[in-house]
């Protein structure tokens, strides 16, 4: 079985390294949520083979908005590397992924590690500071369709993060993040309006959710990690033709901005 998991990593790996789409695995074989992690763990040890550093944790499937987009009901734990990152602000070049598309998150930064079951109140002490993010999801698998193991397998579908500046939660008491207004912008256009309460009812529970799965698989949210809570509304496809630019824009209210600029750097042949 470990060999059997270990090939599909090596899959999974390969169709984001070439941006090109697979079957998804459940075609093929049936695997169990723990076997689907085991995979993406795999594919991430393929990443760090490569030089790649894990950066932290995304949670998916944290919005109803986001349930009823995949047709997946389940809360899913995905990992982020510093090769995902976009700068705030920076350039993304679209050629990479096969049918890249972008959703609203918040992200979280951690001072203090997090590990088990912990309450709202410990979440929030672990945490040094919270930033808008956009995040970019790219499945693997053709026509961004898949079942709950397959996505799991596949690092649920991450591809890329942009975080804006970081607000300090330490300093002068607590910063309200329950129900902050929440706008993504294609140049200029409003393409996905909603509510940070829409992650969970309140962001702050995808972190205690991120620390619960984690250990499910036998891990934790170490200190200096940062977590994604899940986007806030539908993912929009970011969709360009060669030579165009889109300007991507999430704008929040309290966190500010966010913001990255999408080219195709090569022609897609037709
Ligand atoms: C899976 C990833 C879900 C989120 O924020 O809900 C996710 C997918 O939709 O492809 O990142
Ligand atoms: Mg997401």
């Amino acid at each position: 079985m470990t060999e059997l998991l270990g090939q599909l990593a090596k899959r999974v790996d390969s169709a984001a390294q070439n941006a090109t789409a697979i079957a998804q695995l459940s075609n093929e074989v049936s695997l169990s949520i723990a076997d689907a992690y085991q995979v993406q763990n795999l594919s991430i040890m393929q990443r760090i083979q490569r030089g790649e550093r894990v950066m932290g944790v995304k949670m998916g499937f944290t919005s109803r908005a986001k349930m009823l987009q995949m047709g997946v009901e389940d809360l899913i734990l995905g990992q982020l590397t510093d090769a995902m990152l976009i700068d705030d602000g920076g350039k993304l070049d679209l050629s990479r992924f096969i049918h890249p598309r972008v959703e609203p998150e918040i992200a979280f930064l951690l001072n203090k590690p997090l590990s088990g079951k912990v309450s709202i109140a410990e979440a929030m002490t672990a945490v040094a500071a919270v930033a808008p993010a956009l995040e970019v999801i790219d499945s693997r698998y053709d026509n961004f369709k898949f079942s709950l193991v397959d996505v799991i397998a596949d690092n649920c579908s991450s591809a890329g993060f942009c975080v804006g500046t970081w607000h300090s939660v330490n300093q002068g008491g607590t910063l309200d993040i329950s129900n902050l207004g929440m706008v993504m912008e294609f140049d200029g256009r409003a393409v996905q309006i909603g509510s940070s309460a829409a992650i969970l009812g309140n962001p702050w529970r995808s972190l205690v959710e991120a620390s619960r799965l984690a250990a499910a698989v036998g891990s934790f949210l170490p200190a200096g990690c940062i977590v994604l809570a899940g986007a806030a509304t539908a993912a929009e496809a970011l969709v360009i033709k060669a030579r165009d630019t889109c300007h991507v824009r999430l704008q929040t209210q309290a966190l500010g901005a966010v913001e990255f600029s999408a080219n195709m750097s090569q022609e897609i042949a037709i």
